[in-house]
């Protein structure tokens, strides 16, 4: 079958994270320095936990790539865990000693601790906290990032914002550019385009690191340059709309997915949410001469792209891990206790939103693959270049 496929492996405190990447076509330049920057940025924000002062983490890559350039194979990536050294005897791939394993005795509510434990018949919740664990979504960037080199060969750009953090929201539209320019700064706060909104978020940060507390808040994620039909309307699992909300709910902490102006719209009126069409009397070089004023559509109307950028937000709960506990049970004697505390984040949205770029990169990849086509770039770039001819006809 070809078709961009990925999955990960992977544990919080194993020894390595490994991201496993098939159906690239051959010959898409791969820069390394943009794949370990990718993963430099999901390690930034205000509100990151000591871990991150442990890793730098950086992709080493096992297959798939000769020369600086794809070969079409499976492409394997490993990225270390400096932090094993300290679990090595904790967690051993042997038998080891049963008197060094850390239980996390009491589940965290919020976490995946509890069901978890119930679902793999664990005695404690140890080895669920591994795999849960947001530290797996270190595979899915380097991931997305090979999926970004691919969408850069067709003019394609994915890129993210914070427009929430617990109380405080960006209160006004960001264009393309400020979105695209957060990637390249050299220190990430909170990744909003608004200075005085992002000192604002800081605060909110500082108040639940002063209460031992947590903070979520609202990802945007953006694609340009997005033609016009990825995705179909045909049958319900072709909808692109559909396979975006899946791959950004599935990233961690992840409680809510909105498209364009999803939320707003439940609460309008028709003729306020739908974006009128025009017909430019020039290209002005875009593929299409349809235009829109506005874009509340977030770029997907039934379920198919629509030329337009798309615009996806994930909602995100406040980290689960809390310095000041709330109520749980023991696992061993079902005794009331707290839920147990292990180093965590504060806050990890600009981080989220870094994943959120991840999964949506990988979504129009495997559907822009299944589009065009083309087992080589040159191939792929060729069907690309003549479906944008053949819409600049219409
Ligand atoms: C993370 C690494 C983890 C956590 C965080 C994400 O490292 P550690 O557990 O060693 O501190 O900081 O994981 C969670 C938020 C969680 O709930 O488990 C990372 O690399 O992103």
């Amino acid at each position: 079958m070809k078709m961009i496929r990925f999955s990960t492996a992977g544990e919080s405190h194993g020894e390595a994270l490994i991201a496993l990447v098939s159906g690239l076509p051959a010959g898409i330049p791969v820069d390394l320095e943009f794949v370990n920057r990718e993963l430099w940025r999901r390690q930034q924000g205000y509100g990151r936990g000591g871990r991150m002062k442990i890793e730098t983490d950086k992709a080493h890559v096992l297959s798939g790539v000769r020369h600086g350039k794809t070969i079409g194979s499976p492409i394997a990536i490993e990225i270390v865990n400096r932090d094993w050294k300290n679990w090595e005897e904790k967690l051993p791939v042997e038998v080891g000693d049963p008197a060094l394993h850390q239980a996390v005795a009491s589940p965290r509510p919020g976490h995946a601790d509890l069901a978890g434990a119930l679902k793999f018949n664990f005695p404690d919740a140890r080895y669920v906290l591994e795999r849960a664990s947001a530290r797996e979504s270190t595979a899915r960037v380097a991931a997305g990032a090979f999926a970004r080199l691919m969408l850069r060969t067709l003019g394609i750009e994915v890129a993210s914002h914070v427009v929430r953090v617990g109380r405080v929201a960006l209160d006004r539209a960001a264009t393309w550019e400020e979105i695209a320019a957060i990637a390249s700064k050299d220190e990430i706060v909170l990744g909003c385009v608004d200075e005085p909104t992002e000192a604002r978020m800081k605060e909110e940060v500082e108040e639940a690191a002063r209460t031992g507390d947590t903070v979520g808040g609202v990802f945007e994620v953006v694609a340009h340059c997005v033609p016009a039909g990825l995705g179909s309307y045909a049958n319900w699992d072709e909808r692109l709309d559909g396979q975006l909300a899946e791959a950004v709910m599935s990233v961690q902490a992840v409680k809510a997915v909105e498209i364009g102006r999803g939320m707003e719209a439940a609460e309008s009126f028709g003729s306020r949410v739908h974006d009128p069409i025009n017909y430019a009397a020039e290209d002005n070089g875009k593929p299409t001469r349809f235009t829109r004023p506005q874009n509340n559509a977030g770029g997907v109307e039934g379920g198919v792209s629509n030329g337009e950028d798309i615009i996806v937000r994930g909602y995100l709960k406040p980290i689960s891990t809390l310095r000041k506990p709330l109520a749980s049970v023991r696992f061993d004697t079902r005794e009331a206790t707290s839920a147990s505390y292990e180093r965590s984040d504060i806050c990890v949205v600009p981080a989220a939103g870094v994943i959120g770029e991840a999964m949506v990169a990988l979504t129009i990849a495997r559907l822009a693959q299944e589009k065009f086509g083309g087992d080589s770039a040159l191939e792929l770039q060729r069907n690309f270049l003549g479906y944008i001819q053949q819409m600049r006809s219409y």
